[in-house]
């Protein structure tokens, strides 16, 4: 009988993260999209997760096996770390990855830092990933490498001569010809992504983009078919480019949300915050999230329709990430300055406008906090996907809520009937939306939404990431 081949998956970060806290290891949940998208399509599967586990201090194999060891039981899969020291984490992580591949990939090319030791850093630390998934993998083994950190892994697993299958998704976006072409090592990123048997993007746009630029870079470029899946013929090769995008489970969260804690919870803390009406923002601290924008877009709804002053609450968690680049600690300074400028206009003895999280809250808390919101306010600048939108369709439920999402997240191809989309760059219209959406009746609002959460339309359900699961067979 024919063998089932095993799944290898890859990532910068294991799902686990461990770290030292006065003097003792602790492991706990990684944050992020990815982690959140990729972990229930894995649960149960089998195979091996590898991935940083997110320290660079010594430890012993002995240690790291005892913490990682229950994680993996419980989780179904095997947790293989690849250790990394801070000189790595620097060049590879805070280096190629967050300051040139991040930035130019998010349209922010202004933000790149092109340092040639970077790239070196980045190709050595993708080595020292391949020496670790080479001595796991087996013939036969298909191996799914996540994200921009790792786009030359495919490359160097196939030059070690085992016979695997690839593939790579992209949880980012995949920038213009325009953009990509400022990147000095644009022609080996490219041809480093066409090594895999399929490459994958979150939309159709990303996937636009990558295939004009092997149009430009390479002249025997050749593509057939139609749909979501194309066929690429590279330098006497051939590969697959889908464009299938990442969703939730939407399941899970539709019970979370409509939950009885969930719901006694959500009736606290709207008691809580004094909210008539309570706008969510749920974001990493990262610049192309486009929080200080929706800081001024709710400022400036303050301003413009002053009947929702004391009525409408933005309550805003901020995850934080990053933290070792320099311009994530701007960033968290330009919203505690935003926020205080706000809060020192516009509040009363019974109202703060603005309330703010700089943390991480547990999924049970998340789910409290989506059902609790009347308005989910999503301003990304530029977004891969952008999970939090689908979150909180699935955990309002039937229960009315608005969704105001930024054109420049990848859901808003998806979502674009049921919410209202915005441009985050439009602060007078940004300021309208969120008006109009309190404006709305409750019906109007649910049909929205139902546009959003109907089974028929299949945009909430994890079908494209069991199709990438499927082509290894
Ligand atoms: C990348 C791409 C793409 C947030 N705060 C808390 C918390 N979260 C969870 C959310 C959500 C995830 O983190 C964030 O996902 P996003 O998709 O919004 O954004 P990124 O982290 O930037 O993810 C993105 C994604 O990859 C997947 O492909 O959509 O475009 O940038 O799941 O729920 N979870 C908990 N507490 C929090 O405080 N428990």
């Amino acid at each position: 009988m024919k063998k089932t081949p095993r799944l290898l998956v890859v990532s910068n970060r294991l799902p686990m993260t461990l770290s030292r806290n006065e003097g003792k290891w602790c492991i706990q949940p990684s944050s992020g999209g990815l982690v959140s998208a990729l972990g229930p399509v894995l649960r149960n599967r089998g195979g091996f997760w590898a991935g940083w586990p997110g320290t660079t201090e010594k430890m012993s194999i002995r240690t790291m096996s005892e913490l990682l060891g229950p994680a993996s039981e419980s989780s179904g899969y095997r947790l293989l770390p690849v250790v990394l020291s801070s000189e790595e984490v620097d060049n590879f992580y805070s280096g190629f990855s967050n300051s040139v591949l991040w930035p130019l990939f998010h349209d922010f090319q202004s933000r790149c830092d092109f340092s040639p030791r970077y790239w070196d850093g980045y190709l050595a630390v993708n080595r020292k990933f391949s020496r670790v998934l080479n001595s796991v993998c087996e013939d036969g083994d298909f191996v799914w490498v996540n994200d921009f950190h790792l786009i030359p892994l495919g490359e160097m697993l196939r030059s070690a001569g085992k016979s695997f299958r690839t593939s790579f998704f992209l949880h980012i976006p995949f920038p213009p010809a325009d953009i990509f072409m400022k990147m000095p090592w644009r022609y080996e990123i490219l041809g480093q992504m066409s090594q895999y048997d399929f490459v994958c993007f979150q939309t159709l746009r990303d996937r636009r983009n990558f295939m004009d630029c092997l149009r430009i870079f390479f002249p025997d470029f050749a593509s057939s078919g139609r749909g979501h899946v194309l066929r690429v013929r590279l330098n006497g090769r051939h590969f697959f480019v889908g464009s299938l995008p990442i969703s939730i489970d939407y399941q899970s969260y539709s019970r979370k949300g409509s939950s009885r804690a969930a719901i006694s919870r959500a009736k606290q803390i709207k008691e809580g915050l004094f909210a008539e009406k309570l706008i969510l923002g749920v974001d990493r601290l990262d610049y192309s999230k486009g929080i200080p924008e929706k800081l001024r877009g709710f400022q400036r709804c303050l301003e413009m329709y002053p009947q929702l002053v004391e009525k409408a609450t933005l309550y805003q968690v901020v995850v934080p990430s990053r933290e070792s680049v320099g311009e994530y600690k701007a960033l968290k300074e330009e919203i505690e300055l935003l926020i205080s400028r706000i809060n020192g206009k516009y509040s009363s003895t019974k109202w703060i406008p603005v309330n703010w999280y700089y943390g991480s809250v547990s999924g049970e808390e998340l789910a409290a906090l989506y059902r609790a919101a009347d308005m989910a306010l999503i301003t990304s600048l530029k977004d891969g996907m952008n999970l939090v939108s689908k979150e909180y369709c699935a955990c309002k439920g039937r229960d009315p809520g608005v969704l105001i999402l930024s054109e420049f997240a990848g859901a808003a191809l998806q979502l674009s009937r049921g919410a209202i989309l915005v441009n985050p760059y439009d602060i007078d219209r940004l300021a309208a939306a969120i008006f109009r959406g309190f404006s709305m009746e409750d019906e109007e609002k649910k049909k929205k939404m139902n546009k959003i959460t109907n089974p028929h339309t299949k945009i909430m359900t994890m079908e494209n990431m069991k199709i990438q699961i499927k082509m290894k067979k």
